[in-house]
């Protein structure tokens, strides 16, 4: 975070409401005030407003929507993730972005993050809708020491991270995870994780973790198909959501969740993920590649995988899967 458009808006979210001049400005930045004003156009340009206050300076009216660096920053505590994030209004899919980015050799924790998507995406090329300005369309970009075979585990590791993250802003509704991949209020689904990797057969290069929450749409901005299966948390919690805070949040428990996967493996994100898993226990339809298996979801094992028990008795451990609970 180096523009001097960054730096004048961070101090201007730092003063809280207080005038700043821009004279002051100018010292500060070692740039003339014409520069100063120059910026201060460029941020109205991207949605802040500004009013003047008579021999004072400017004062920040209102904050942008958009889910522009500085403000996620404001809100960081990680010692990694989040630091560089690459903002965008539009882009195809942020998992693409990522993909290119890592082909030129970015860091640990790198975000990329989008107002909207065009051809964002699910699992098996599925369709990710991604409205415009209303949800939290991004992809982290990490390098855990890892072997390829742990990766899927990573889904539930981010899961665990969404679910603190919503509990942390929101108090009106108790999200749950649908294994492996959704997060879900009230039986519909708020969240989808697609996590990818880049890998040799034997070394993760990177992991590209892929989340697109649903925060602030209203019913009617869902398209007719997810009007019945798709929610948002400011639905849900009767009150529109700060993205920025609600990013920061998430960023801080996936560093602090991927850090103690690396460090003492999967058991402890296990305890965790079952607390807040809706699945086990139900009795389930999960569809894979190869076939349909019915039966009571009785855990996830050791390393995150799903086992049911069939009406025959019989113990089937399912690695992935689309799955209904009934
Ligand atoms: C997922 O796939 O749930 C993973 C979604 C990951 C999306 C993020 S956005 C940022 C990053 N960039 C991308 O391009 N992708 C990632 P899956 O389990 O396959 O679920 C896909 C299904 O969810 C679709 O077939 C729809 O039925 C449903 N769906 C699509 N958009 C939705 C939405 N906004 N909210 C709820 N459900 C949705």
């Amino acid at each position: 975070m180096t523009s001097i458009k960054d730096k004048i808006l961070q101090r201007f979210l730092e003063a809280g409401g207080e005038p700043i001049s821009g004279q002051q400005l100018a010292d500060e930045l070692l740039v003339s005030r014409t520069a100063i004003w120059k910026h201060m156009k460029a941020l109205q340009q991207d949605g802040y407003t500004f009013d003047t206050v008579k021999k004072k300076g400017y004062r920040l009216l209102a904050k942008s929507n958009k889910l522009d660096e500085v403000q996620i920053a404001t809100h960081l505590t990680t010692a990694r993730y989040g630091h560089k994030i690459h903002h965008y209004d539009e882009v195809d899919s942020t998992q693409i972005v990522a993909h290119e980015l890592i082909r030129s050799g970015t860091a640990d924790g790198t975000v990329v993050i989008a107002e909207t998507q065009t051809a964002g995406r699910g699992r098996m090329q599925r369709p990710w809708d991604s409205a415009q300005g209303r949800g939290v369309w991004m992809t982290i970009i990490i390098r855990p020491n890892i072997l390829p075979h742990q990766a899927p585990q990573f889904t539930l590791v981010t899961a665990v991270a969404l679910i603190h993250a919503m509990r942390e802003v929101c108090q009106n509704f108790t999200p749950s995870i649908k294994w492996p991949n959704d997060i879900l209020i009230n039986g519909k689904k708020c969240a989808g994780i697609l996590t990818e990797m880049v890998a040799e057969a034997d070394r993760i290069q990177a992991l590209l973790i892929g989340t697109g929450i649903n925060v602030n749409q209203e019913q009617g901005d869902f398209p007719e198909e997810l009007h019945h299966i798709a929610t948002s948390m400011a639905i849900e919690e009767s009150e529109k959501i700060d993205r920025a805070l609600f990013v920061a949040k998430y960023l801080g428990y996936l560093e602090q969740f991927s850090d103690i996967y690396v460090k003492e493996g999967f058991a402890p994100i296990k305890t965790l993920w079952e607390e807040a898993s809706s699945t086990i226990g139900k009795h389930v339809r999960a569809t894979t590649l190869r076939e349909v298996i019915e039966g009571e979801a009785i855990g996830i094992t050791e390393v995150g995988v799903l086992e049911i028990r069939t009406a025959t008795g019989e113990i089937k451990s399912v690695y992935s899967a689309d799955i209904e609970v009934q």
